[in-house]
């Protein structure tokens, strides 16, 4: 495929006979969870996808290879590694040039999912427009990618650490749908709500895989977002989890955090804040994000049939 790609037996076979997988990203193992229960996620949700009859493609750099498809041993090693870099589109270049360990991000799996040609990608949340971008000019790259790459996004939203309304209407510049699954209200991540109105909702993992379907079949460049809230048993506090997110803010401000360190530090303080409970939520969501990735990636496959 590519000199600097090396794919997964089990992941090859299943791109090369139109089966079901689903690509997962390797920065919320390495940045924004921490070790142990960081293995413990990534490996878990390799299992959950399985089980819905698709196959788990975790994606990262290991020693300046990309690589589709993690053994289990290459998951546990990069989620002990210290000084991993979060690699998005810019970062690909120095990293593998330099044999370095990398964790994609969003926009940097969407890129590799594309180039490998698959569809349907699993992760938390993703990246937005942050607040105070109006001076910062601090928009995520995954915002980019999710214009470019012809890949289906599933994710619990976006965290209220970015100014939301603002993410929407970029997205609907780029040209990005934005679904949400069983609600038409922007899921916040650790919440259900947000407050703000998506413009479709759909029910079913056909629906979705209709729906971007139609997209690509008409030549239409670009990914779309699953917006699928945090089940109600996990979910947090609104005002809880606002508050504690208003005050992790402050501090990176106070810190002068800026860039590509803001993200994992600000995941980071909003769990010590909330004594661990905002990490139990995130494991929660991503599970029930790739439980529905594979629903779809499995019903998109079928509709080639
Ligand atoms: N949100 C999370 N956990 C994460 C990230 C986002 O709850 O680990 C990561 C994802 O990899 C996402 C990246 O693509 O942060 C966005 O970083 P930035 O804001 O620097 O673009
Ligand atoms: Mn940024």
């Amino acid at each position: 495929m590519n000199q600097y790609i090396d794919i997964h037996p089990r992941v090859l076979k299943a791109i090369r006979n139109n089966e079901p997988v689903v690509a997962l990203e390797s920065t919320i193992i390495s940045h924004g969870m921490p070790y142990p229960q960081n293995v413990e996620m990534a490996l878990s949700v390799e299992k959950i996808i399985e089980n819905e009859g698709a196959v788990p493609a975790t994606i990262a750099i290991i020693d300046g290879r990309i690589k589709v498809g993690l053994t289990p041993d290459e998951i546990t090693k990069l989620a002990q590694l210290k000084n991993v870099l979060k690699v998005s589109k810019r970062d690909f270049g120095y990293c593998i040039s330099k044999k370095y360990n990398g964790a994609t991000t969003v926009s940097a799996t969407m890129l590799v999912a594309s180039m490998v040609g698959i569809k349907v990608f699993a992760t938390g949340g993703i990246g937005g427009v942050h607040r105070d971008a109006q001076q910062t000019f601090d928009i995520s790259r995954d915002l980019e990618e999710l214009a470019n790459e012809n890949v289906c996004v599933v994710c619990a939203g976006a965290k209220s650490i970015l100014d939301l309304n603002l993410t929407l209407e970029y997205l609907e510049t780029k040209g990005v749908e934005i679904i949400g699954y069983q609600t038409d209200e922007l899921p916040a991540f650790y919440t259900r709500e947000s407050g703000l109105h998506v413009d479709y909702q759909l029910d079913t993992p056909e629906e979705v895989a209709k729906l971007i379907h139609v997209k690509w079949s008409l030549g239409l460049k670009g990914g779309i977002v699953v917006a699928n809230p945090i089940s109600k048993l996990y979910s947090m506090d609104k005002s809880i989890i606002d508050q504690e997110i208003e005050k992790a803010l402050l501090l990176a401000k106070e810190n002068n955090i800026k860039g590509k360190e803001i993200t994992p530090f600000l995941l980071s303080k909003i769990k010590a804040l909330t004594e661990g409970k905002s990490l139990d939520a995130n494991i929660q969501l991503v599970y029930n994000n790739a439980k529905l990735a594979a629903q779809i990636a499995v019903c998109y496959e079928k509709l080639w049939l």
